[in-house]
């Protein structure tokens, strides 16, 4: 946070021209690192959260104006107001039960290993930039930015899958006693359904009650502007004002502008990270020739949550290990990923959600590729999915169910290849 902050200053003054100190002062607000937090043994995230609130507390420098923490249960599910408590006691333990958060403690200053290590980042960081410069700058690289954020992850997981990082709880010292945290079956928030029925009851009494007229004559105003290039804004405060929602409003300017996909960070070329993989591979090629074809996986994200990490990681092992992948990013409709499954032909599919909506999207999911003769291709899913909703999902016919807990990829490339094979007979 100190490497940032210095270079947020620096470049500032040099590259923006902003001289004046007060303009430069940067205010950023902080949420610690969620994704190294464990499914495994969760109660250790609460250690793991303190370390890591310490890096934007402990030194003046870095001090962020705001700090977000997760809590213990972050991998398993939304956190109850208890477990937001207890998350809150933390900050409120290091604010007002130590001195660090004062304005004359400042730690970790000028102390010579951090000195070095603030100086590497930011070298690292500006070589970065340049790169990034030399491409003609952040639009152009784009893609480039998005693989290398797709290729670090994939490096991170197979290091705590070889055992070249620990993660305590997870590939190391495992065994334990049974948490009385997780032992209820309350242990994260659980949405009434019923709650979507009042929002969408709500939002149909709210369409009944506007004007019509007003609404289809702001809505054509809107996609006017839209077309002839003027300024949207002033028709899209009208239409606000008759009562237009975001989704209507959404729904004109995407007609006339289309829809941007960003670059999924994930090629479909076959790779050269095949270390480690000869025997996943010689499995891939013994089922493709079976099939006559290359074993064809499609990696689908439906519903509306962008964590893409995962389908991100699954899809990039699969190609590693020699199957034809089809990932086209997230938010694809369940009939897209019908109408995808059926063009890639594709022999398992395996879906991603981590919204917490996996059973809603998936009965109507397993529904469509029914109607549309796809029924017999075998489907896994993968996500934050509590127990018993993954119970629920095999009774939907999901042949597997995937969780954090599951860090082991070519474990799970084993599964994608048994369930392919011709010769393995019907999905357990
Ligand atoms: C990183 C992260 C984000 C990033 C996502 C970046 C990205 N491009 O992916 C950011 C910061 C954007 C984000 C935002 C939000 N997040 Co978030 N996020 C996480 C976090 C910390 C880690 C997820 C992750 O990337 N894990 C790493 C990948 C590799 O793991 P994975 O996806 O679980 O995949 C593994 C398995 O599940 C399985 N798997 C997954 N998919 C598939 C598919 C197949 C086919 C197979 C075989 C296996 C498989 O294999 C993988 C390897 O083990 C989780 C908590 C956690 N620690 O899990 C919360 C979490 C998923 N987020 C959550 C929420 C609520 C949000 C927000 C709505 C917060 C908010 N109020 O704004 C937003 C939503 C943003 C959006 N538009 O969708 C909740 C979801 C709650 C739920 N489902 O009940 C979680 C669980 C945190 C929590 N406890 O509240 N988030």
């Amino acid at each position: 946070m100190r490497a940032f902050v210095d270079l947020w200053d620096e470049i500032c003054e040099t590259r923006y021209g902003v001289t004046d100190a007060k303009y430069r002062r940067f205010r950023y607000g902080v949420q610690v690192n969620s994704l190294g937090l464990t499914e495994q043994q969760p109660e250790n995230n609460v250690y793991r959260i303190l370390i890591e609130m310490l890096a934007v507390t402990l030194s003046k420098k870095a001090r962020a104006r705001a700090v977000q923490l997760p809590a213990w249960n972050e991998a398993l599910g939304l956190p109850r107001p208890w477990d937001q408590q207890w998350s809150m006691r933390m900050q409120q333990i290091m604010a007002f039960e130590t001195d660090s958060a004062s304005n004359t403690t400042t730690y970790l200053m000028k102390i010579q290993p951090v000195e070095r290590k603030v100086a590497a980042l930011k070298d690292g960081a500006m070589a970065e930039l340049a790169l990034i410069d030399s491409m003609g700058g952040a639009v152009e690289a784009i893609e480039y930015m998005k693989s290398s954020l797709v290729r670090s992850n994939a490096a991170r997981m197979s290091q705590i899958e070889q055992g070249e990082m620990t993660v305590v709880g997870v590939n190391k010292y495992q065994n334990g006693e049974p948490s009385p945290l997780t032992a209820g079956d309350d242990t994260i928030m659980v949405v009434d359904p019923a709650m979507e029925a009042d929002q969408v009851l709500r939002l149909e009494n709210w369409r009944a009650a506007r004007d019509q007229k007003a609404v289809n004559v702001a809505l054509e105003a809107l996609r006017q502007a839209a077309k002839d290039g003027s300024n949207i804004m002033p028709p899209s405060i009208a239409a606000a004002k008759v009562g237009v929602t975001t989704g209507e409003w959404g729904d004109v300017v995407r007609q006339v502008f289309g829809q941007y996909r960003g670059p999924t960070g994930v090629s479909a070329s076959p790779s050269n990270q095949t270390e480690g993989l000869d025997e996943i591979r010689l499995a891939v090629t013994n089922v493709s020739d079976k099939l006559g074809k290359k074993l064809k996986f499609l990696m689908g994200k439906p519903g509306l949550d962008g964590h893409s990490n995962g389908a991100e990681q699954i899809a990039t092992r699969a190609r590693d290990c020699g199957m034809e992948i089809s990932y086209e990013g997230i938010r694809l409709t369940p009939d897209e990923i019908v109408e995808a499954a059926k063009s890639s032909a594709a022999h398992v599919i395996g879906l991603s959600i981590l919204s917490g909506s996996h059973i809603s999207l998936m009965e109507e999911l397993m529904f469509k590729l029914k109607v549309a003769g796809l029924g017999n291709i075998p489907v896994v899913i993968g996500g934050i999915i509590p127990d018993d909703d993954a119970d629920r999902l095999r009774k939907l016919g999901i042949s597997r169910v995937y969780t954090p807990k599951d860090f082991e990829l070519n474990q799970i490339m084993f599964d994608i290849v048994t369930l392919a094979d011709p010769g393995s007979g019907p999905t357990p």
